[in-house]
């Protein structure tokens, strides 16, 4: 296969500077018209200038207003060759394409009654012959033609500029983008759907069109998602002084999506998952979800549109600050410490495991060989955590300077991630020089540190060591500039003065080793290091299991706190997995637990993540070998310890948090905390009795709102209580008309940890409501049983066998999404021989099947060499 490097990039040798798209929409066979003005940047003459396309079926071709002969062009794999092309010129092609047909997702598509397209990162060539990069931008003006009955509704970038109709009960639309932009940011959608309005009114008076279209009986859905919007248009302008640039913003919802989103310019398309919602349908993680994207994909409109990427090497230039925007949205809107919490815990279940296995690259990836593989937790989760780290060294003020010079400098410009950093140094007078190597170099640090108080000195000396494992093509590493946000602590907890007046500090370690002392401490301190995670490391942290049950009740830092209770339960759970029969609590966390449980004051969704135990992916990352059995025995065990022995405290959250449902923060919080306290009770339960499997039953039967009631769902489903299976034919055809309800019913199942769920998955793979087009559907099987431990890792390796077969059938339909979900099976080095044998043959099935695609294909050959 292709392999692109990052320094072979040139620039492109024409540029387009207009695009106007005609399209006949039918299902089967759609006509598109280009119309392309190009011209010629280059100094030396063009001999062959490259246009992309793919599945394009041509019909004829023009330069100028004439029919190109045959020695004026060639068709290739890859698309259509001009040969000694003229400087400037107009070229007109009309080619077919098949949006039924169209699988992938990739291009325009077909799906659920509705045209779609998705041009990024390779789409629009799908589309029509283009060069088809993000440095290549062009002023679109698109015709939509299509039956008026069935699709009521055309739309397009920008702004509409004419209607009418035609013949045979056609109607038309044009829509003009006044802003260039690349082809990745091309859409058009046709068909019939409801639209729900609103307005919003900019910082400078502008008032804009907000419309969000769904089908006609979602339209009472999408409350959370406008008032989204709203909040994030809101905040750009107060954070970064950034307005919205068009007279409308449009999205539209879909259920067959191969992601979360597209930020495509001013007309969002976005899985139905992060749209629609309420309270009866929808859970609060469901309207945090929606929150984040809805925000996300608004913030691209200054980041990644407005300045796009000079080339896809580039992607988390629009990714990484995007996430980080997004990050912070959220963080002001709700709790910032949760917020946090939650963010690092998503860094470490899908970033970590990604830098330390066969896939690791750079944030800023040195090649590829399919792009689509690149939208990775490392591009989006690790470049978010760059950006903050700058923002942590600069501080905020500076921070928005950075913003604003790197906005003034590249407004319509398609630029790189050394443009970016160069503009944070360029406003503040400051040499990130160091911190670049961030970007290119791979693989997670481990940051050891040690400290010794003197007390003779009355001093507090600590040592900080880094060390970066190597990667795959990165053997030796450089240290990297590691901010570590640090306070010490007194005995009551209170933060001393270090040095000074200031009461914390950022220490940079940018070599292999530093030491830093602090005097006038006339007693012991605890450390509290690496603050809010003010860096993507792993730290290994010098506390005894004392000082860590200390900082679980005192340290004033929200993310310490929690990190503190995890390290205590992770330390734990290891030792019963060493040894089965040290399955007791031992005493630090037991503390740690009941000071929270017994602290009223904690704000309850702080309190439900100080109680949560960490996941079994996670426990199995601090492992060399992962003991995938071991790991879920020892968590029940640990979750039935921690249920039994605070019967009552459990039992009197359960009781005193009932309430009835609102939306607020805190009734968000207190959900969350009940439902903690459920599982715990029904983790306590003793074996054969169940008693408290009733209260689930209950609250499934009486719920007022989803959230309650999927957990109930989840807990009988999952502990296989005698009526599970008439709860699970209850969930069904209640909500059988909710295909985002149904994905957690198929998503919950094929998650149940127990020896029969593999014949039961494949029960789902033939039941009437499973799809193999519909993404989300096959997500919601596949990625759950992929996120299942002991059924994947099943140790005969009937999971993976499973799998791959699953991967096999997939791969035909959209290669994007199999490729996303063959990942799992690249950590085989984890595991023990047997499982490493078993994952191995998975692998080596895939790569000889025939007609593999190019995205499955790199992950199978980066992931078993
Ligand atoms: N930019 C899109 C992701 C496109 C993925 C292409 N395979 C959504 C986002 O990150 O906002
Ligand atoms: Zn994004």
């Amino acid at each position: 296969a292709v392999v692109v490097q990052r320094g072979d990039y040139k620039v492109p040798s024409y540029q387009i500077s207009e695009i106007a798209l005609d399209l006949r929409l039918d299902p089967e066979n759609t006509e598109v018209s280009a119309c392309l003005h190009f011209q010629c940047t280059a100094t030396a003459p063009v001999t062959e200038l490259h246009l992309d396309g793919e599945s394009l079926e041509l019909l004829s071709l023009q330069r100028d207003g004439r029919t190109l002969a045959e020695h004026e062009y060639r068709l290739t794999d890859a698309g259509l060759v001009l040969l000694n092309p003229p400087e400037s010129f107009v070229l007109e092609s009309r080619v077919r394409i098949h949006p039924a047909a169209n699988s992938t997702l990739s291009g325009l598509y077909h799906a659920g009654g509705q045209f779609l397209t998705q041009c990024e990162a390779e789409g629009f060539r799908r589309i029509t012959y283009t060069l088809d990069r993000p440095d290549c931008l062009a002023r679109f003006t698109v015709t939509l033609h299509a039956p008026q009955k069935n699709c009521p509704v055309l739309l397009a970038n920008g702004n509409c500029m004419a209607t009418g109709d035609e013949e045979d009960g056609w109607h038309w639309a044009r829509w003009e983008d006044p802003y260039p932009k690349p082809a990745y940011l091309f859409a058009m959608v046709a068909g019939d759907l409801a639209v729900v309005r609103d307005q919003y009114r900019t910082a400078s008076g502008r008032d804009v069109v907000l419309e969000i279209y769904v089908a006609e009986r979602d339209t009472g859905a999408c409350v959370q998602a406008m008032d989204s919007l709203k909040r994030a248009m809101h905040w750009d302008e107060e954070v970064y002084g950034r307005e919205y640039d068009l007279d409308r913003y449009m999205i539209v919802a879909t259920d067959s999506f191969n992601m979360g989103a597209m930020e495509n310019k001013g007309l969002n398309i976005f899985n139905a998952k992060y749209v629609l919602a309420s309270p009866e349908t929808a859970t609060d993680n469901d309207y945090q979800g929606i929150e984040s994207v809805i925000a996300h994909e608004y913030f691209h409109n200054w980041t990644g549109n407005r300045v796009t990427l000079r080339d896809w090497f580039q992607l988390s230039l629009k990714e990484g600050l995007t996430v980080f925007r997004d990050q912070e949205f959220s963080a002001d809107q709700n709790s910032r410490g949760v917020q946090r919490i939650d963010d690092v815990r998503r860094l470490r279940a899908a970033q970590f495991p990604e830098d330390a296995g066969p896939l690791a690259h750079p944030v800023r990836p040195d090649a590829y060989s399919e792009i689509n593989n690149f939208y990775t937790a490392t591009v989006y989760e690790k470049g978010a955590e760059l950006v903050r780290m700058i923002h942590t060294l600069l501080g905020k003020a500076q921070f928005r300077q950075g913003m604003d010079l790197y906005f003034q400098r590249h407004d319509g410009q398609a630029v790189t991630i050394e443009d970016f950093v160069a503009a944070m140094e360029d406003a503040n007078q400051r040499d990130l020089s160091g911190f670049r190597r961030w970007y290119g170099q791979a693989g997670t640090p481990i940051l050891r540190a040690t400290g010794s108080y003197d007390p003779a000195r009355h001093s507090y000396t600590l040592t900080l060591r880094q060390e970066t494992p190597a990667t795959p093509g990165q053997p030796v590493k450089e240290p990297v500039p590691i901010p570590v946000r640090m306070a010490l602590l007194n005995t009551q907890g209170q933060r001393v003065p270090l040095n000074g007046t200031d009461r914390e500090s950022i220490l940079l370690l940018e070599q292999t080793e530093q030491s830093w002392t602090f005097d006038n401490l006339p007693d012991p301190v605890i450390p509290s290091l690496l603050r809010g995670f003010s860096a993507p490391v792993r730290l290994e942290s010098p506390l005894d299991d004392d000082a860590r049950s200390f900082l679980a009740s005192h340290d004033d830092d929200p993310f310490n706190r929690w990190e503190s209770i995890q390290d205590l339960a992770v330390k734990a759970l290891l030792a019963t997995v060493a040894d089965a029969s040290l399955a007791s609590l031992p005493s630090a966390l037991r503390h740690a637990v009941a000071a929270t449980l017994g602290d009223a004051q904690i704000d309850p969704a702080f309190r439900a993540e100080l109680l949560s135990l960490p996941s079994e992916d996670y426990i199995g990352e601090q492992m060399p070998v992962i003991a995938v059995e071991a790991v879920h025995h020892a968590r029940d065990s640990l979750m039935r310890t921690i249920g039994m022995q605070f019967v009552p405290e459990w039992m009197g959250l359960y009781h005193d948090l009932a309430a009835t449902y609102q939306r607020d923060g805190l009734s968000i919080g207190r959900r969350r905390l009940r439902n903690l306290a459920l599982s715990y009770l029904i983790a306590g339960d003793h074996e054969g009795h169940e008693g408290m499997a009733l209260y689930a039953r209950q609250q499934y039967a009486q719920a007022d709102n989803m959230t309650d009631r999927l957990a109930a769902f989840q807990l009988l489903v999952q502990h296989r209580h005698h009526d599970a299976e008439d709860i699970l034919l209850d969930f069904y055809r209640r909500w059988h008309e909710y295909p985002l309800l149904i994905d957690k019913w198929f998503a919950i199942q094929a998650a149940t940890p127990r020896p029969e769920t593999l014949r039961q998955v494949e029960h789902l793979l033939v039941h009437p409501a499973f799809d193999w087009r519909v993404p989300n559907r096959v997500r919601a099987v596949l990625g759950g049983f992929a996120a299942n431990p002991t059924v994947f890792h099943a140790a005969d390796g009937s999971g993976y066998a499973f799998y791959a077969e699953q991967l096999r059938r997939l791969d035909d339909l959209n290669p994007q999404t199999a490729a996303r979900l063959a990942t799992p099976l690249s950590r085989w080095q984890r595991y023990d021989a047997p499982r490493q044998q078993a994952m191995g043959e998975a692998l080596k099935m895939l790569a000889g099947k025939p007609k593999l695609s190019r995205d499955l294909a790199e992950v199978i050959q980066r992931s078993h060499p």
